[in-house]
């Protein structure tokens, strides 16, 4: 599966100039028994399986022998689950600053709680919605840390105006044609005034985020360019009736 970010894209670019590096463990290569089974059936009845403890615990034994052998210290275990906390930006810049993660996906209704105990440090969801196993979720995870490592990004694929490094969302963006069948890009992204082109593009992240996402506005603490700009965009579309 993890073809699928290691082919093609900022990821596999960051791979392949050794910016970091992903060793796949497949828990099933740490079965002791004959059918290698990895999962089995629930305690206390019910459909579905779950992910056995051993497996599991032998195959972490065998990353964390591999992490003190490259002299990795900094590192954590990591569950993706729609149990865990909701990750943000702010938690992926944290995950980028480790030595090691180690991602854990777990399959069928889920892996043994005793494992999560024992071993897993940080528990995260992706959003409130489930998807059949934790390895498309890692893969954003992966992508999202790899973005912030240094070299990660060009120029163009700059981090700094990306969503989300102010806490506000995107402002919109615009190529040709400059009219489309009458729909008009902003005449202010022609004026050539660049200063008054970044306080446009500010002012429409923050009234997007006001609109979209308020919970991150009463989150975040404006400046006084930033109150006065979304002060004058509310007034302004509360008299065209928006
Ligand atoms: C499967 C299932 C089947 C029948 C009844 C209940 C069930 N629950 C699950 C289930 O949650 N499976 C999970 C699949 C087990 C752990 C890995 N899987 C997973 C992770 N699905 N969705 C995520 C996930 C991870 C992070 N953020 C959002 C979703």
């Amino acid at each position: 599966m993890f073809s699928a970010i290691c082919q093609d894209g900022i990821v596999a670019r960051a791979l392949a100039n050794d910016l970091f590096n992903l060793d796949l463990i497949n828990p099933r290569d740490f079965t002791t028994d004959n059918y290698r089974r990895i999962d089995d059936k629930t305690f206390g009845g019910g459909a579905g399986m779950v992910m056995k403890l051993e497996p599991l615990e032998l195959a972490l034994a065998s990353i964390k022998c591999k992490y003190q052998q490259k002299g990795l210290k900094k590192t954590k275990v990591v569950y993706l689950s729609p149990q865990g906390k909701k990750t943000d930006q702010a938690v992926i810049n944290q995950l980028s600053l480790y030595d090691g993660v180690t991602f854990v996906c777990g399959r069928y209704e889920g892996i043994d709680e005793r494992f999560i105990q024992r071993n897993v440090d940080l528990e995260l969801s992706i959003g409130d919605f489930v998807v059949s196993g934790g390895e498309l979720p890692t893969m954003l995870l992966i992508d999202a840390v790899v973005r912030q490592l240094p070299g990660a990004m060009n120029s163009y694929e700059s981090v700094i105006n990306d969503s989300f490094m102010n806490g506000l969302l995107d402002c919109p963006h615009y190529t040709i044609p400059r009219d489309y069948n009458g729909d008009k890009v902003p005449e202010v992204l022609f004026s050539g005034n660049h200063e008054q082109i970044r306080k446009w593009r500010l002012q429409q992240s923050l009234w997007r985020t006001y609109q979209r996402r308020p919970e991150l506005l009463a989150s975040k603490q404006l400046t006084k360019e930033e109150s006065r700009l979304l002060d004058e965009i509310l007034s302004r579309n509360k008299v065209e009736g928006k």
